[in-house]
This record gives structure tokens, sequence and C-alpha cells, in this order.
């Protein structure tokens, strides 16, 4: 299998040669497959000092997850160095050492108290002396842990840090760091929009695709220990013993790289899929099967890391079916895990309409009077936000409100409302808005990432989830601006204190180019993006008024649906007097759900933030901001800003040409084009359909949209991607 792997990473190396040009058209060119484990060759001036310090490499341990370590480091280090420098099998001095902690010298004390306070995850990186020898060390307590920091020594030097004296060690903050995979057995990918699922469950358990290594290399790059395969709208086929030796065949790829294997499962499975007349938790049949099933997986997969569920929520089957709790369901489940080590990460993304309750308060009124109700080993998932992964939210008020259950993060980093996969939309921003966003909890400094991190309540488990923008395209993510989402979230998941600009730079570096002026431009464009989309579709804190169903474009009118709160008018409540929801007292009182003093703040508009004004306010046309502009006048300008910002953002990156890998570059290129479209295409769908409303002209100085809103209403998209 290694063999496989070495060869196969050769390939790949190769190619990345310079590609050929004819015309526009380009043949071989960098298609982005190596997401950020580029390893092209460095400036000759950081080449000549690394090789000051690095002349081979010694990696101690024959593991598994040793091996990955000299395959990548055999990888990295002669391409980066552009020299043909060797592993030795045996302590040399110049040397960049990889130790785990049973190969480490007794005498070696300093060292040894350091990785006590370390786990199994941390690492220390230090350049000085070991053994009498003069190193570049990486050291651990594990072998995984040991392929962290040697990755973390590799983004060092990808990224052009000094060796010399470099004496630095890491540990995760959070121990679950999880990808969701939304991925359907047939491999459509619900909200997937970087082409199928990576998971070919028809050719597993026997036929084993480079791409899962290299999966399973980019997240151990970044820290990434855990993946839910399969959708949280669960096919129960994903118990049944057909699917379970294809999840085995996966989870035995993985394992090296420390990626431990989990599914989400459809509630009712003891009944859909094991013939029972009930999924009842109470009654003790469906505890023993869950109980056989769980004993089965763990025969296949002794690290199997849990269930996630989606329960009573949008259709999907749970405890409520019985009258029972979503702590009732969730603890079943935790009891037949528990023996295992298994987690239950349960999800709090729940609303349902018979509870006459507005949508953004279900999920605490649900689960609060739970809370210290759940069994150790759960988690209760809940998204960022307190509606569904808009362009902007306020933080959940879950976080902060359970002290005694651990809340886990759900990011999503697929773009189902930002655009899919033609949008250039950094979500760092948007982790770091969330996660230093203030609860209030324990007084001022109570942000969200001291919530999740456990910081706050010292919950016994802590974890974050990110819903995955991968698939089978060639790039991973559609848009190669996107891997880096991908990166950032690995990267705020082992430290929620990153700066999202700190993330940009080094992904900038390790995937695009070194070049100074060109990074600083791209990181620049990347930190405005996602308020740029934020303009040209939800400013000043409007929210769901995207197409009904694949979430595809602007579509504020929309009032057809089933329930109320999937309609888009549900949300901005448009009308002649005004627009915005009023979640102030006077209204929903959503804002009750906050801590004091931040619950008084957004009860005003005066005082609540500018970015979540209509989130929280219905207020009239004409009402004046802070800085004088009427709300309509403001709301125009966002639109015709984020739409001119996009046009701007076409012409920043033509004039990178030529600094950038000529593939990667054009197809940035044409998806900013398409990007530029739909910008256009949101502002004046948006102006046009609000403006019936506040009746109002547009500001001074901005031409009038040239479509025509009846036409834009009669679009249609049958065959969107990612539908659900
Ligand atoms: C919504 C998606 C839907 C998901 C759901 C969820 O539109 O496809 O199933 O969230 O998170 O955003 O369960």
């Amino acid at each position: 299998m290694m063999r496989l792997f070495r060869h196969a990473l050769l390939l790949c190396l190769f190619c990345s040669a310079t590609p050929a040009f004819a015309g526009d058209a380009i043949i071989g060119g960098d298609t982005g497959y190596r997401l950020w484990l580029k390893y092209d060759a460095l400036p000759e001036i950081q080449r000549r000092n690394y090789l000051k310090s690095i002349k081979s490499w010694y990696v101690a341990g024959n593991s598994d997850t040793h091996k990955v370590i000299r395959t990548e480091l055999e990888a990295a280090l002669p391409s980066l160095l552009a020299s043909d420098i060797k592993e030795h099998t045996q302590l040399r001095k110049q040397q960049l050492v990889v130790l785990t902690r049973d190969q480490i010298a007794a005498s070696e004390t300093e060292l040894l108290t350091t990785l006590n306070n370390l786990g199994d995850e941390g690492y220390v990186l230090r350049q000085g002396r070991y053994q009498g020898r003069s190193v570049m060390l990486v050291a651990a307590n594990t072998p995984v842990a040991a392929l962290y920091g040697t990755y973390a020594l590799l983004r060092e030097m990808q990224t052009g840090t000094p060796l010399n004296g470099l004496a630095t060690h890491s540990t995760p903050a959070l121990q679950l760091r999880v990808l969701n995979h939304w991925d359907d057995l047939d491999r459509h990918v619900e909200r997937g929009f970087a082409g199928e699922s990576l998971w070919d469950w028809h050719k597993l358990p026997v036929y084993e695709y480079q791409r899962y290594h290299d999966y399973a290399r980019a997240n151990a790059s970044i820290g990434i220990n855990g993946t839910v395969l399969n959708n949280v709208n669960a096919d129960p086929l994903i118990l049944s013993p057909l699917y379970l030796e294809k999840v085995e065949a996966l989870a035995d790829t993985f394992r090296p790289y420390g990626l431990r294997v989990y599914l989400s499962v459809k509630f009712n499975s003891p009944q859909s899929l094991g013939g029972l007349d009930t999924a009842d938790p109470f009654d003790p049949r469906v505890e023993a099967w869950w109980k056989d099933k769980v004993a089965d997986i763990y025969q296949r997969i002794p690290d199997f890391g849990g269930f996630l569920v989606k329960a009573n929520s949008e259709g999907q089957p749970g405890p409520g079916d019985y009258g029972r709790s979503h702590a009732d369901g969730a603890n079943m489940l935790a009891r037949v895990l528990a023996p295992h080590n298994g987690v239950v990460m349960w999800r709090a993304f729940v609303y349902a309409n018979e509870k006459n309750e507005e949508r953004s308060k279900q999920a605490y009124s649900e689960f609060t009077p739970l809370d210290g109700k759940f069994e150790p080993n759960v988690l209760v998932q809940v998204k960022n936000g307190p509606i569904d992964f808009q362009p902007r939210e306020p933080f959940s008020p879950l976080f902060g409100a359970m002290p005694n259950t651990p809340l886990m993060m759900e990011f999503q980093i697929t773009m189902e409302y930002l655009g899919f996969s033609t949008h250039w939309v950094y979500l760092g921003t948007l982790f770091e808005e969330v996660l230093d966003a203030d609860t209030y909890i324990k007084g001022p400094g109570s942000t969200v990432a001291k919530v999740i991190d456990g910081q706050l309540h010292d919950y016994p488990i802590t974890g974050m989830a990110g819903v995955a923008n991968i698939g089978t395209d060639p790039n991973w993510t559609g848009h190669p601006i996107l891997q880096s989402n991908w990166f950032a979230y690995g990267r705020f998941a082992w430290d929620p204190t990153l700066s999202a600009e700190s993330i940009a730079q080094n992904w900038t570096r390790m995937s695009l180019t070194r070049e100074p002026a060109a990074v600083d431009e791209i990181v620049d464009m990347m930190m405005q993006s996602r308020e740029t989309t934020v303009s040209y579709m939800t400013p000043l804190g409007l929210h769901h008024i995207m197409g009904a169903d694949h979430h595809y474009g602007p579509a504020p009118w929309v009032d057809f649906l089933g329930r109320d709160d999937w309609n888009s008018v549900y949300y901005h409540r448009a009308d002649t007097d005004g627009i915005g929801f009023d979640r102030s007292p006077s209204g929903v009182d959503a804002v009750s759900q906050y801590a004091s003093p931040l619950r008084e703040e957004l009860s005003k508009p005066e005082t609540t933030p500018e970015p979540l004004l209509l989130w929280f306010h219905h207020l009239p046309w004409d009402y004046t901001l802070a800085d004088g502009r009427t709300l309509w006048d403001a709301l125009v300008q966002h639109y015709y800003q984020g739409a001119d910002d996009v046009a701007e953002m076409t012409q920043r990156w033509a004039a990178l040409k030529g600094q950038i890998s000529p593939l990667i570059h054009k197809q940035v290129s044409m998806s900013l084009q398409i990007q530029l479209n739909e910008a256009r295409w949101w502002r004046d769908a948006c102006v046009l359909y609000f403006q019936q409303y506040s009746g109002m002209p547009l500001p001074k100085g901005l031409a009038a949209p040239q479509a025509d809103l009846d036409t834009l209403k009669q679009k249609q998209f049958p065959h969107a991607p990612g539908q659900g």
C-alpha cells in the first residue's frame, strides 16, 4: 500500500511540472490537486539557510504513522530544498529528527518534561542540541502527534520561517476536530458543489484510491482528526454489513493519519434496517439492537469515533416521535457507545412548526432545559448561528447557555448560502467573527471560543465540526481559493485564537505564490471577500432570501413554501412601513436568549451593530443610520458596492497573471466572471424587489438596474447542484 502511495506521490509531483501553453490553452497545468502541500522549491537563499541545519532526516519508529511521516518527508524535503538530501537510519548532526516519546533518550529530561504537558496530540519543534548533536527536532508523545509536528515544521519551511533558534510547542485547543460530509451513498453530495462524493462505495472495500490517502494527508496536515463519512440526512443502509465493510476499509486507510471515522445514523434504523416495530429509545429491544450494531462496528473498527445524529429535524425521525426528549435519544446511543469510548454528536439544528415559536429561538428553547441531562459522552452540535449558515448571523445563543453540556461548534465550509463554488469567499473572517464574539456569559471576554474549548464551563469533551466543501473535482473544492476554507477550518479547530489574516497568509504562500507583493494582494482580497458577498447578498442583517430549495441566487419574493419559516418573506418582512425582523422585546424577543449586556444592546436599533440591524429590528425605510444615511440608501449602496467590489476583484486578479500558476489563474478568473454576473443579479433582484415597498428613488449617482423584476422572478434552475 505504501509503495503505491509513494509512487502516486511522485506522479503528482511530476504533474506539477511547468505547463505548456498554446495561446490561452493550458496543457498539463497545476490542477491544484496538491492543495497546500505543494512543496515546490523554495527561493534559493532560503534553501541555502535550511540546508545548513538540515542535511538529512531521521525518523525513529516503524509504525504505519511513522511510515507516513517518512513518505511525507521524502516527498517534501528534496523538493522544497531542491537537493538530493536523504533519510538516514541513524541519528546524526545537522539533521531533521522526528522522535516519539518512547524513542527519546532518558537523559533528555527537559524535553521529556515539556512533553509531559502536551498530551497525545501536541508536539515540540526545537532547533538545538539533542544527545550532543545540533539538530532540528520534532518530538511528541505519540506517532500521530509526531506527524502533526512534522507537518507544522513543513508549514514553517513553506512559509519561510527561519529555523535558527526555533523553539515552540503546540497542543490542540479542541479534542474533536471533525469534518462532516453530507455525502449520500449514491455519491451525490447534499450542498456539495465540487463534484461527487470522494467515497466510491461501489468499488469499496477493494479499490483504494490515492485520493483517499491525499485526503487524509491534507487533514492530518492541519490537525483534523475525525471524519463523518455520510450525510446527516442518513441512509440507514450505512449500518448494513455491506456498507460497514466499506467503512472499515476507509477507516483502515485513514488510521495511520490519525483520522478516525464516524457515521451519521438515522434514528429509526432499528425499524428500517433491523425490522423492529419501533425505535423508541425506552424500548429495551431498541437499545439491544443498537448495542449489537455498535459491537459489530467496533469489531471491525476498534477506534471508531461514534455517531452524528440529526433527529426530529426537517422530517428526520427522532425520540420525539415517541414522546421522548433529545436527551433520552442521545443517552440511549451514548450508553451503548460508552464501553467502546465512542461519542454521540447530537445536533441542535431543530425547529418544528407546531411549536409556533419563531425559528431562531427554537433550538435554545428545546435544548437549554436539557442542560446537564446528557451522558458524559454526548456533545450537542450547534450551528454557528441560530438559523442556518447564512452569510452573516449573530452567534447562536446556545453558546454559553448550557454550562453542563459540552457544546460543539458546527461551521459550514461548503458554500450553500455563499455562492456555491463559484464565489470567492474566504471564510476565515466568518469563523473568526463567530469565535471571537462575546457571549458575556461570565462577564466580558467570555468568547464563543472559550465556550467551545471548555475554558468557561470545564467541558469534559470539546469539539468543532465543519461541513466539508470537498469532492472529486480535480482541485477538491471546485474553486481553487475555496481550498483555503478547508485549511482555515482545520487551523481554527486546532487553535480558535488564531487570526484569519495569518491563516490566509500561510495558505497563500503554501498554495499560490511566495512573491511578497502577490501574497499581500491576495490576502487583502481574501480578507475583504466575505464582507463583499454579504453586501451583495444580505447586507445589514438581512438573511434567508435566497432561491427556494436549491438556495441558488436571490429570491426575496419566495412566499409559496409549505412552512412559513422556509419563505424569504418571513425573514425580511418588507412592507411599505419598512424592513427587517423584530426580534427585540417588542417583537418575538429573541434577544432575551442572550446574556446581559448583549441582550439590552441588541434590544435597541441604536445600539445594535449595524451589520445585524435587520436581523433584530424592523425599521422604517427612512430610519436614520449613525452616519446620517437613510436605511434605504444604505441598503441600496451596499448592494451596489458589493457588486462593484467584485468587478474590482476581477481586475486585481487579472493583474496577478504571470505570478500564479496559469491554470489556477484562469480558473479563478472564470469563477470571478460568474461571481460578477451573480453579484449584479443579486443587486438588481433585491433592489428592484425592495423598492416596490420602499417606494423611494435610488440614492444619487446610482444607475437604475437594467433588469426586469418579473423576468428575474421567473428564472428556474431545475438542476442546480447540491440539492437535498
Ligand atoms: C440546511 C440544508 C440542508 C441540511 C440542513 C441540516 O439546506 O440540506 O440537511 O441544513 O443542516 O442548511 O441538517
